[in-house]
């Protein structure tokens, strides 16, 4: 990398930081991004003359609301809302909805940064989004979780429309969180505008697939990672972090390929389970009774309960942090390393730390990056939007056989262009530089937007 580009990708580091004091999870997502673009920026300058970093950099329009509702002793409750709508180059704003109280700007700038590539890399006519709140869902009725959303989307339904921006779940929203903000939308409106939303139910303009798409499009990319070094899940002990749907998922399509998930987690502890983790069982407590990990060995007595545990720490071939921003720190690393882990594929956000990732490359291990790994979930939320717009309804096999294809065609992306730049093997190269080069190349015909 010349000097010349060097310096610049300094000087708009720098100034990320400047104007958005306080936002560490974004600075850390620019970072990690605009580091591997030197090879890029050398070979297409214009580029650089056409500030596409900056302009990518500075979201379209940032969206911060008042959320107030009535919990069910009368009490008024406060909460903020957010949506930032990053880029519309590939198409309207597309991205999740997060409920979990340690939402601020900075972590929905994070991931709606983050979105801009991985809707970029699916190949799917979506631009990237995010939005959220601080909003705790832990504890709260059924109806509390109704008038949230009622009112979340009071707000939010002006700046909606599925040629506009098409907001689904993330952590803390689901398929009864969508279901009311659907409702919502729909009163507020009086359109039936499904492909407003994805992640629908099946009775109100759902698609098969969408509530496994993420997990198992982590194991069908890892899979094609597996197959790079003529290896493949036969009797492989593998993690997975988290117990949420990206990791119920993961782990049920990580068995049907032949591995043996070992443990998963939540915020409170680790469940370890050497006869490979009963999804049956996790499914009914997470999704149906919403109860802790700890409670999955009054099933399975055999298991073993690890309070505050750490995951990483459990000797494995195959990683699958599949929680939240920067569960996988440095030692964390050290513990997978010395312990053989051969291959680390992100389920969540940004779940490793720069410092952990550093290891990983340099070890030359098999790792890649969640806007590759577990894109599967906003391509399918795509296809739930070609449904809705032919208002037709696909079956399971059909659906999951285009995801399947969705994520091959990722792994041949990253993989033929960490090759072409020089870096072969490198998945966060190949992923950013292909990333940013579907974005940059759409940006550049529109003028300056
Ligand atoms: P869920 O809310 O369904 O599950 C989240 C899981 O992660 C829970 O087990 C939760 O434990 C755990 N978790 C959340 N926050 C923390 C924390 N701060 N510390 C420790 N554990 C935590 O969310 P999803 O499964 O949908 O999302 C998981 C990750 O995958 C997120 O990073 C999300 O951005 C990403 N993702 C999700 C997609 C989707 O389609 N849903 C698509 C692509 C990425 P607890 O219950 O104790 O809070
Ligand atoms: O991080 C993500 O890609 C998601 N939460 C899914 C977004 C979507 O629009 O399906």
């Amino acid at each position: 990398m010349s000097q010349i580009v060097e310096n610049r990708i300094n000087e708009i580091y720098e100034q990320v930081v400047r104007r958005n004091p306080g936002e560490a999870e974004f600075h850390q997502a620019v970072k990690e991004v605009i580091e591997t673009l030197g090879v890029v920026l050398a070979r297409h300058p214009e580029y650089l003359d056409q500030k596409l970093i900056e302009r990518i950099c500075e979201p379209e329009r940032q969206i911060i609301f008042r959320v107030p509702w009535v919990d069910d002793a009368g009490e008024i409750h406060i909460n903020r809302g957010f949506r930032v709508q990053f880029s519309s180059a590939l198409g309207p704003y597309k991205g999740g909805l997060r409920f979990h109280p340690s939402v601020y700007l900075g972590i929905i700038k994070f991931l709606g940064f983050e979105q801009i590539f991985k809707n970029a890399l699916t190949g799917m006519p979506i631009g990237g989004a995010k939005g959220g709140s601080d909003f705790d869902p832990k504890g709260k009725s059924d109806n509390e979780i109704m008038r949230f959303c009622q009112s979340f989307m009071t707000e939010l339904h002006r700046h909606l429309g599925e040629y506009i921006d098409v907001p689904a779940g993330d952590i803390g929203v689901g398929g009864r969180e969508i279901g009311y903000l659907f409702g919502q939308y729909k009163r507020l409106t009086n359109r039936y505008e499904a492909g407003v939303l994805t992640g629908k139910g099946m009775s109100y303009g759902g698609s098969l697939v969408r509530r496994e798409a993420t997990g198992y499009g982590l194991a069908f990319f890892m899979k094609e990672m597996l197959a790079t070094r003529g290896q493949d899940f036969a009797g492989k002990r593998c993690l997975v972090s988290g117990s949420g749907n990206v990791a119920i998922y993961a782990i049920e399509k990580v068995h049907e390929l032949g591995g043996k998930v070992i443990a998963c987690s939540d915020s409170n502890g680790v469940i370890y389970d050497e006869n490979g983790i009963n999804i049956e069982t996790v499914k009914r407590l997470k999704e149906v009774e919403r109860r802790r990990i700890s409670d999955y060995k009054e099933f399975h007595p055999n298991a073993d309960y690890r309070a505050n545990g750490n995951i990483w720490e459990i000797p494995c071939d195959v990683a699958l942090p599949c929680a939240t921003q920067n569960e996988l720190n440095e030692a964390s690393a050290i513990k997978l390393l010395n312990n053989g882990c051969m291959a680390v594929a992100e389920g969540a956000n940004m779940p490793t730390t720069p410092a952990a990732i550093k290891l990983f490359r340099e070890a030359k291990i098999l790792y890649g990056p969640g806007k590759a790994t577990n894109a599967g979930g906003v391509a399918t939320s795509a296809l739930e939007m070609q449904q809705n717009a032919c208002r037709d309804s696909w079956n399971f096999d059909f659906t999951e056989t285009k995801l399947e294809g969705i994520m091959q065609g990722i792994h041949a992306s990253c993989f033929e262009t960490a090759a072409e730049y020089g870096f072969p093997g490198d998945y966060l190269i190949g992923a950013n530089i292909a990333g940013f080069r579907k974005v940059a190349d759409a940006m550049i015909p529109l003028g300056l937007i």
